[in-house]
């Protein structure tokens, strides 16, 4: 039997796999709207047997966006453009996820295949940006930003409210909070970016501060029966993780207390000057780890897009769910695909009918 291709349920959503499509931006929105593009980009990989597909980095505020081509539900009116999705996601079987995010210090760039840096000073299409301390990214984003004051926090963590509620009335039924890869959240918390002087910054508690108001307060909104899910970076490859994991490990099981269901382990990428073991699962044991000491569902990411890797590390019990991402971007239908080659029993089931009836029939 396949633990790959079994059920998974948290709170009262069941998914019918255990594989995730991660969110990935796709930095195809005009003005954060979502379109025909996010449509069939979404409905691809659900018809294609994933259990649960995770839209992409979804900002909470305009200056919150990576770039200008990423998509927003700081409105009504941009919360709708995600209507369609959610109907296709569903109408395919499998489960409609965002991630809801706010950039921070790497805010107001170009997309990737356009320099991924920052927007030159000047540039219309650029921004001022925020975070916690005026301490740049550096490298291909160097550009210092105001450091947030007290009714900065309090505007955003709003936003990230807001932004829930948003969610939850279009009919999102997983919510991710993108507390990783080195924006706002991520940096509230490392003390690299946050060397603040008040009661946000210098210790470990005041450093997780951000995130946990902003949990506490999403908490209060998100439906209790629906997952409320984090994605964080436990460590950051900088020389110091065995301190780092300590604190990481104590910030999740704090999540865990303060109503988190699920959390989707990554790696900070807080700072450019790091040494990342970039391999296959290379997460799969400091995932393990989390997962053992908070007592907590766990995914994770990062080369598990193979069926053999994928099916091993949810049989070995190190993840709950695997997300598989670039292997998605090759091929929306990766689930079936894997599920033919684990010799998964009538694997078209993971398909729609119009695709499912004229397979293995002749
Ligand atoms: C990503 N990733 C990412 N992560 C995240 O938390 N929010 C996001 O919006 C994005 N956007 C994004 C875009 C693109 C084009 C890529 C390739 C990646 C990271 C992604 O979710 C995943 O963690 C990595 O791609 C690693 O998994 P794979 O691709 O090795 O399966
Ligand atoms: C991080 C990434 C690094 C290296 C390879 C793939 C992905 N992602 C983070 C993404 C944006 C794109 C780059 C987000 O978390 C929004």
């Amino acid at each position: 039997m396949s633990a790959l291709f079994q059920p998974f349920k948290l709170k009262d959503i069941t998914l019918r796999n255990r594989i995730a499509v991660p969110p990935m931006c796709q930095y195809m929105a005009i003005d954060g709207r979502a379109n025909d593009w996010h449509v069939s980009h979404y409905a691809g990989m659900a018809r294609g047997g994933a259990g649960l597909v995770i839209v992409e980095a979804t900002a909470v505020a305009p200056e919150g966006r990576i770039t200008p081509a990423c998509t927003g539900i700081w409105s009504d009116e941009l919360a709708q453009a995600f209507v369609p999705v959610v109907q296709e996601i569903k109408a395919a079987g499998s489960v409609p996820g965002i991630q809801i995010a706010h950039a921070g210090r790497k805010a107001s760039a170009n997309v990737p295949w356009e320099g991924d840096d920052h927007i030159a000073e000047g540039d219309a299409r650029g921004w001022p940006t925020i975070a916690p301390s005026a301490i740049a990214y550096g490298r291909n984003l160097p550009k210092v930003p105001k450091a947030m004051s007290i009714d900065d926090i309090a505007r955003v963590r709003q936003n990230f409210v807001d932004a829930a509620i948003r969610a939850r009335d279009v009919g999102f039924e997983w919510l991710e909070l993108h507390f990783a890869h080195g924006y706002l959240a991520q940096s509230f918390f490392s003390p690299h970016a946050n060397q603040r002087d008040d009661i946000y910054g210098g210790s470990v508690e005041n450093r997780a501060r951000f995130l946990l108001e902003t949990l506490r307060e999403v908490r209060k909104v998100w439906p209790e029966n629906l997952p409320l899910t984090v994605r964080f970076g436990v460590l950051e490859y900088d020389g110091r993780d065995e301190q780092t994991l300590l604190e990481s490990i104590g910030l999740v099981r704090q999540f865990k207390a303060d109503g988190m269901d699920m959390l989707s382990v990554t790696v900070g990428f807080t700072i450019p000057d790091t040494t990342i073991p970039w391999g296959p699962a290379f997460l799969g044991e400091v995932t393990e780890r989390v997962r053992r000491e908070a007592d907590v569902p766990v995914s994770s990411a990062w080369g598990f897009g193979t069926p053999e890797i994928a099916e091993r590390v949810v049989k070995e019990q190190q993840l709950d769910l695997v997300m598989v991402g670039r292997s998605h971007l090759v091929n929306p239908h990766w689930t079936y695909a894997a599920a033919k080659e684990l010799g998964v029993a009538r694997p078209s089931w993971t398909l729609p009918a119009p695709y499912a009836h004229w397979l293995e029939r002749y």
